[in-house]
């Protein structure tokens, strides 16, 4: 089966997403996504300049000699768009190999270690109570996890209190936010004694600290927050240094969850074989597609490591119909996460997974179960936007 054409397509349906679509000389296409957040047009650059035109004429068959060719044929290798690019790639071709096998992808993997999957989404409040309301919501729906952030008393802006799903701003240049790290400290534990104190302990509370902390603090509160008994602590230091989280390990037995900007396996390696983290957060699209968050995925399970694939509004549904099948397999399948994509996007890209009762089901068509409507997309032309920076007080740059 040769691959006849290749196709970028940029569309702006409440937020961006770059698709690549293949198509072959069977009539079989597949997509997949390459959406960077706030670097669009670089990873639509790279796949339409240079990816593309090596693809045109290869058996799309071969999904490994691909993959490695654009990895190892790069010389420049790794970093986020790259490993974007390829993934789209990888995953229109999984999404061929499944479509003309007429199965649903997850067989392709080894078949079914499970029917459905716990996934977590998010209740983000401007106060305490407010973010109670949001979790007793969700609980009312079904939901059994929920990532519960909320602003912070003297912070103007904090992390991930926005409309959810939506394109946090459309501008022509990052918005600016305010960070105070002993504020939060302070606060984040009153947020978590009021949660469980409205709703109890079984109900599986997650947090995510976006990269904020350096390791002694974060060790200082993974060790306060123990007896809230989190289902997990999110992104607690950026991890470039990876040896950061045997700090917070020596100190603390909360579960730690990072790895969603990671784009290879060299990047979490030392995570996993420490075993200094439980959740491994790459997803098919980030982190190289289907055939690299595989291997990232075995070698995290020799070490009782689990897998989180990153769900949040800013990768398309198709990321998320490979996170699933890739969920529906995996055998150290930990949580996906779900953030609920704009109402544009579900239009964009008509799709088979769904959710219901706090869990994700990934369908049973051939292939990975989304597609595109390319006439529905032309409507969402691209808008400039980026994610925000953080700032202190007295202006120093720090990890939004
Ligand atoms: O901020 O995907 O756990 N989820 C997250 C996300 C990230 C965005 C960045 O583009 O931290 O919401
Ligand atoms: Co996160």
């Amino acid at each position: 089966m040769k691959i006849t054409n290749a196709k970028v397509i940029v569309c702006s349906p409440g937020r961006n997403f770059v698709t690549l679509k293949i198509e072959t000389d069977e009539g079989i296409y597949g997509i997949g996504d390459a959406t960077v957040n706030g670097r669009e047009l670089a990873v639509a650059s790279y796949l339409q300049d240079h990816l593309v035109p090596c693809l045109i004429g290869r058996d799309a068959s071969q999904i490994e000699d691909i993959w490695q060719y654009f990895y190892k044929g790069a010389y420049w290798r790794r970093g986020p768009i790259t490993m974007a690019a390829i993934a789209a790639v990888d995953v229109a071709l999984w999404d061929i190999k499944a479509k003309a096998a007429n199965m649903p992808l997850y067989q392709l993997l080894g078949g079914a270690s499970r029917t459905h999957m716990l996934t977590y989404t998010h209740a983000n409040g401007e106060t305490i109570e407010e973010t109670g309301d949001k979790v007793a919501a969700f609980k009312e729906q079904g939901w059994k996890a929920i990532r519960v952030q909320s602003a912070v008393p003297g912070l103007p802006v904090t992390y991930g209190v926005e409309k959810v799903g939506s394109l946090a701003q459309a501008e022509d240049k990052p918005r600016e936010t305010l960070w105070d790290t002993p504020t939060y400290l302070r606060f984040l534990p009153k947020l978590l004694d009021h949660l469980r104190d409205r709703f109890g302990y079984e109900l599986h509370l997650l947090h995510d600290v976006h990269h904020r902390l350096t390791p002694q603090e974060a060790a200082g509160l993974a060790k306060e927050v123990e007896r809230h008994r989190l289902f997990w602590l999110e992104d607690a230091v950026p991890a470039e240094n990876q040896e950061s989280f045997r700090l917070i390990r020596q100190h603390s037995t909360t579960p730690l969850a990072l790895g969603e900007v990671f784009n290879s396996i060299h990047d979490c390696r030392q995570l996993i074989q420490e075993q200094l983290i439980d959740y491994i957060r790459t997803t098919p699209l980030h982190a190289g597609g289907i055939t690299h968050v595989r291997r990232i995925a075995d070698l995290a399970g020799l070490y009782h490591i689990r897998t989180a694939c990153h769900g949040a509004a800013d990768m398309s549904p198709i990321t998320m119909g490979a996170a699933l099948h890739f969920d529906r397999w995996v055998p150290n399948f930990g949580i996906q996460e779900y953030a609920f994509h704009p109402d544009e996007a579900k239009n964009v890209f008509p799709h088979e997974w769904h959710l219901r009762d706090g869990y994700l089901y990934s369908g049973e068509k051939p292939g990975h179960g989304v597609d595109i409507d390319e006439k529905a997309a032309e409507k969402y032309p691209y808008r400039q936007a980026y994610l925000d920076v953080a700032r202190l007080s007295d202006g120093t740059m720090w990890s939004w």
